[in-house]
């Protein structure tokens, strides 16, 4: 019998990586399938879906689990405009996902392709003290060139990490991290229909330059989701009444409100697995931290949700730092003025900051090489004005049953009738409001 995962064994790691870089989701879709069809019974836990992502694909020697990881340079995209030389896993930044089922034991090789040494950290993970990963305290480092194996026993399940944990500054500056997740042996209740992962990042890419600076401490220009900032994230997707879980984990220098709208969610897991019920919380807003995994679920209902960071600069792309604050303030004159020197200069945020947007969208306006407009995303009724960790959730009636469909963008969510805010009037004088301190 033919299916993914002996496909995969039979063509070997490199066609297999290939493979899996070219057609993650047409896979990912069918990952079900192959789950029922490989063992004969339903595996009782639901395969992590990674958008924008990939999974490692392994193979099976003597009962072990065999990945290998590639440390090197790739070439990332961040949105269609803005490209930069990262360091990641296999050819992408986050590194591809690595799944696997609580007791596995696992392999994974790890080469080193960058021009300076590395380890990997299997963050938040059981395992013997010398397989930790940390360079110099556990191991001797992994020179370029070299391959290292690493092997031990899934002893719990949950959402977790990997890391380097060598030149971290550098090295998780440039993008160095992924996913690691390990599914309960023996199912959960409440099932999942559709398990999504996040890992959440910063990058000091300055307007103009093309290779993020690993200095920067707190003052970045993006801010991403599986590496890609809003409009480039790939929508969330779910049938209605579906249960969805969304993994988020954060290896970024800043700790991240994570929001949903829609529903009030429950937080069920983190680095420690899924949580006895009597520890779930209900939550709009969870504050993934810094080296921290939350698992959030809640039950799909129809419409276009906003998921997003809280924090609001979070959602913008190439922040610029130190400028000027201009609103309120009566510019007129200053263009002819200043447009003596700087032909072309437009005095703009005087009513806010959204015009910015607008003239770089209507092309007035023309940013720093190999920038992003500092927010952007076209929705169905103008300008999201937002960029950054930001993405929605599409729920929909029509999505395919049994978590199938993550490639199937069914485009903007129609409101039902009176159930749309609308234009009641354009008078500012409309109605008699109170207004505080006003006749
Ligand atoms: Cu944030």
């Amino acid at each position: 019998m033919i299916n993914r995962r002996n496909l995969l064994n039979l063509i070997g790691w490199g066609g297999g990586a290939a493979l899996a870089a070219t057609t993650t989701r047409s896979l990912a879709a069918a990952d079900r399938d192959v789950m029922t069809t490989t063992v004969g019974t339903p595996q009782p836990w639901t395969r992590t879906v990674t958008p924008n992502g990939w999974t490692l694909p392994h193979r099976m020697k003597d009962g072990v689990k065999e990945f290998h990881l590639v440390a090197e340079e790739v070439a990332h995209e961040f949105a269609p405009g803005c490209t930069a030389k990262c360091w990641g896993y296999n050819g992408s930044t986050p590194g591809p996902t690595i799944e696997a089922v609580e007791g596995d034991r696992v392999r994974i090789y790890v080469t080193n392709r960058l021009p300076e040494a590395t380890s990997v950290h299997w963050h938040g993970m059981i395992l013997p003290s010398g397989m930790d990963g940390v360079g110099g305290l556990s191991q001797p480092h992994i020179a370029p060139g070299e391959t290292y194996a690493y092997e031990f026993t899934l002893r719990q399940h949950g959402t977790h990490l990997y890391h380097p944990h060598a030149d971290e500054m550098v090295q998780m500056g440039l993008g160095m991290m992924g996913l690691f997740i390990i599914h309960p042996k023996d199912g959960e209740e409440p099932r999942i229909d559709r398990d999504y992962a996040l890992l959440l990042h910063n990058w000091a890419l300055h307007p103009g330059t093309s290779r993020p600076d690993p200095s920067v401490m707190q003052e970045f220009d993006l801010w991403t989701f599986n590496g890609k900032v809003y409009p480039a994230t790939a929508p969330l997707l779910a049938r209605t009444g579906e249960r969805v879980r969304i993994r988020i984990g954060n290896l970024s220098m800043w700790n991240h409100p994570i929001h949903l709208h829609g529903v009030v969610y429950e937080v069920t897991g983190s680095d420690g697995g899924r949580w006895p019920r009597a520890q779930w919380r209900r939550e709009v807003t969870e504050i993934v931290g810094v080296g921290q995994c939350r698992d959030i679920e809640f039950t799909a209902v129809p419409g276009d949700w906003a998921f997003h960071c809280h924090m609001s600069h979070h959602t913008m792309n190439a922040m610029g730092h130190g400028i000027p604050n201009p609103i309120g303030v009566d510019q007129s004159g200053i263009e002819d003025r200043i447009g003596d020197l700087l032909p072309g200069y437009m005095a703009m945020g005087e009513n806010g900051m959204a015009e910015h947007g607008e003239h770089v969208a209507m092309g007035m306006l023309q940013g720093p090489p190999n920038t992003l407009p500092m927010m952007g995303g076209e929705g169905p009724f103008g300008s999201v004005g937002m960029g950054g960790m930001f993405t929605v959730l599409k729920v929909r009636d029509e999505l395919p049953a049994d978590g199938r469909g993550h490639d199937q963008d069914p485009g903007w969510y129609r409101n039902p009738p009176g159930t749309q805010a609308r234009r009641v009037s354009d008078d500012p004088d409309f109605g008699q409001p109170f207004r505080h301190g006003k006749a």
